[in-house]
């Protein structure tokens, strides 16, 4: 039994559609998918704002309330929380470059009215968490944006949010890449510098995806470590990623165990999620998996979640501790293989 709360967004069970290749699977409609995430184990739903209130761009405030309030009424139904939302902010015309620093103050203004239906939402669903993944947020041509300016302009879009709602929580998700090479906020650090920028540093925080980490050449439980350091993890992205290459957001721990075992390990030794939050995953089937395995995927990184949660509970601290005093790091090291294949 886990002592953690699992959430996972609707997009993570998905028809199977990629930029090389058409849908594989049958899209499966939303209710369909809480009734299996509760039965699954799932606590909590992540939501982009156009997940929680389709076609929003057409509606206006009153109505986007209104269809949150309806979808309020679904998560009950099947016991689910919602644990954030997220402005999607990477298809629409108005962010081809971008959003909050877009060069055209129109897509800057669009990014900001996103931003605010999405707390709109958020409200109604029950969260004070808005999770940004900035997406296109960077530089396409070097020289058509100042990353002094761009950097300026993401401070200030979040200040804007802080002042929208009192109550409202941000969380940047960094990515180095994907869709653009020239993020301004790629790791967990920069989260950290812009949230000391803003007038309120203690509601903004970050979401560390283990494979944003990976991509970026580091290490995701040091990225999860540095963001408890300063309080500031909101929640995390779990998954996987076969090295740095285009973002495979692969089920948990399938590619880099050792690396999965030392996620989980900090957050148990941090009592994360004793405040409640939640262990998110961000996981995506593989092409060839069938429509009655679309959820396959999930279950397999939950079981390995908590199948690496028991041996971070079953950790020799006193073994370690001698080891460290030793400076038998060969030892310790031999120690957690063991523990991870099953010998210990
Ligand atoms: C993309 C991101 C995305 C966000 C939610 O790489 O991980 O899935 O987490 O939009
Ligand atoms: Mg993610």
């Amino acid at each position: 039994m886990s002592e953690f709360k699992f959430s996972v967004g609707p997009w993570n069970v998905h028809a199977g559609a990629d930029s090389y290749g058409p849908a594989t699977r049958k899209e499966i409609p939303l209710e369909e998918k809480f009734k299996r995430f509760k039965e699954i184990g799932f606590d909590a739903v992540q939501f982009h704002d156009d997940d929680a209130v389709p076609n929003l761009n057409e509606l206006i405030g009153e109505e986007i309330k209104e269809e949150a309030r309806k979808l309020k009424k679904l998560l009950d139904k099947y016991g689910l929380k919602a644990e954030f939302v997220a402005p999607r902010l990477w298809m629409d015309p108005h962010t081809i470059d971008g959003g909050f620093m877009s060069t055209r103050k129109e897509d800057r203004e669009f990014a900001m009215w996103r931003a605010k239906r999405s707390i709109d939402i958020a409200k109604e669903l029950g969260t004070d968490l808005l999770v940004l993944w900035l997406a296109r947020e960077g530089t396409l041509c070097a020289e058509s944006k100042s990353p002094v300016w761009a950097t300026k302009q993401l401070v200030s879009a979040i200040n804007e949010m802080l002042e929208y709602d009192e109550h409202i929580r941000v969380c940047i998700e960094p990515k180095p890449n994907e869709p653009i090479d020239r993020s301004i906020c790629g790791t967990m650090g920069h989260v950290m510098a812009v949230s000391a920028a803003t007038i309120d540093p203690k509601r903004v925080g970050g979401n560390l995806e283990s494979a944003h980490a990976i991509l970026a050449g580091l290490d995701p439980a040091h990225e999860i470590g540095f963001a408890l350091a300063f309080d500031k993890l909101f929640t995390v992205h779990l998954n996987d990623q076969n090295g740095i290459r285009y973002d495979q957001d692969k089920t948990f721990g399938v590619e880099n165990l050792r690396q999965a075992f030392n996620q989980v390990k900090v957050l148990v030794e941090n009592n994360y999620g004793s405040r409640g939050e939640y262990v998110g995953l961000d996981v995506k089937a593989m092409r060839t998996t069938t429509d009655e395995d679309s959820y396959k995927h999930l279950e397999n990184s939950l079981k390995i979640f908590k199948k690496l949660e028991k041996k971070v509970r079953r950790f020799d601290y006193d073994f370690q501790k001698k080891c460290v005093e030793n400076r038998d790091f060969e030892g310790l090291e031999m120690y957690v293989m063991d523990l991870l294949m099953g010998e210990e």
